[in-house]
């Protein structure tokens, strides 16, 4: 059976991470999806690596919670089967031991320079500029998609989603694109978990309503005991 699952900035909520529709969605007054763009970064590059620094620094205050555990039991009995897709940049689902994770939207813990256009693993600021490992080049900027730029591993995801048996959907509000189109793309049957309906919640076969950390061990504790997805 295979399984794909897409995670939104719900399932990180209850590890103490903002959402975007969270704190009335501002970051220092600044509406988080007019930070990141690349006109933002354009113009205003240190408000822009301060946005990142401050979330990457945020990382380290907090730790994955039991719905990112249990997408790691599950990737234990499924394996290549399951492909986690996620829409965060925060690496919850590698420290609860998931490995089968794709992150669309780019990771807070990678600098890319865009003079050599190389990737660094990278924990610190980046607003101090510092010079590229690769090239010396002062011209990192946080390895993240912003708004307009095109999504990472798009032909993988496309593949996953024409050859899954069942798609889920995890703390996504369902408003940014192309992640909000995957339902329609699923071969398979498909679930939506999330605290509220979310914009697409009719789109799903079923939708259940509930924090992730009570539906998403409860969900994979069905797929474990009843020895095939989505079998409730
Ligand atoms: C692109 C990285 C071309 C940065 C992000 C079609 C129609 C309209 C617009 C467009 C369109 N196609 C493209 C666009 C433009 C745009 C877009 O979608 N705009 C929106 C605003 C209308 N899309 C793009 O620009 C994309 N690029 O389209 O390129 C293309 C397309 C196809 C193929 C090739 C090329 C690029 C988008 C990526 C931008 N970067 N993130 C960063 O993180 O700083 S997007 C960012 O916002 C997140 O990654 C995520 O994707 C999104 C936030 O959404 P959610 O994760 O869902 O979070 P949200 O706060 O909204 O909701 C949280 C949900 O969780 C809620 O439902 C809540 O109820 C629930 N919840 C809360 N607590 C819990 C919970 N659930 C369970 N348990 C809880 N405890």
């Amino acid at each position: 059976m295979r399984v794909v699952v897409l995670t939104g900035a719900g399932i990180s909520a209850e590890s103490g991470l903002a959402t975007f529709r969270d704190s009335n969605g501002l970051w220092e007054g600044h509406d988080p999806i007019q930070v990141a763009t690349p006109e933002a970064y354009a113009d205003d590059p240190a408000l822009v690596q301060r946005f990142y620094d401050e979330r990457r620094a945020a990382l380290s205050r907090v730790a994955p919670n039991a719905a990112h555990e249990a997408l790691a039991r599950l990737e234990q009995a499924l394996g290549d089967d399951l492909l986690v897709v996620t829409q965060n940049v925060d690496d919850l689902h590698e420290r609860a031991g998931s490995t089968r994770v794709h992150h669309l939207h780019g990771r807070l813990g990678s600098a890319w320079c865009t003079t050599c256009d190389e990737r660094h693993s990278w924990a610190g600021p980046l607003a101090d500029r510092p010079p590229c490992p690769g090239c010396g080049a002062r011209a990192l900027r946080p390895d993240i998609v912003w708004f307009g730029e095109i999504p990472y591993g798009m032909d993988v995801v496309e593949h996953a989603l024409w050859s899954c048996d069942l798609f889920v959907s995890i703390g996504t509000s369902g408003v940014v694109y192309p992640a909000a189109a995957f339902v329609h793309w699923a071969r398979g049957t498909t679930l939506e978990l999330n605290l509220e309906p979310s914009s697409g919640a009719s789109d799903f076969v079923e939708s259940r309503q509930g924090p992730a950390s009570h539906l998403v061990p409860a969900w994979v504790d069905e797929v474990l005991g009843s020895g095939g997805p989505g079998s409730s």
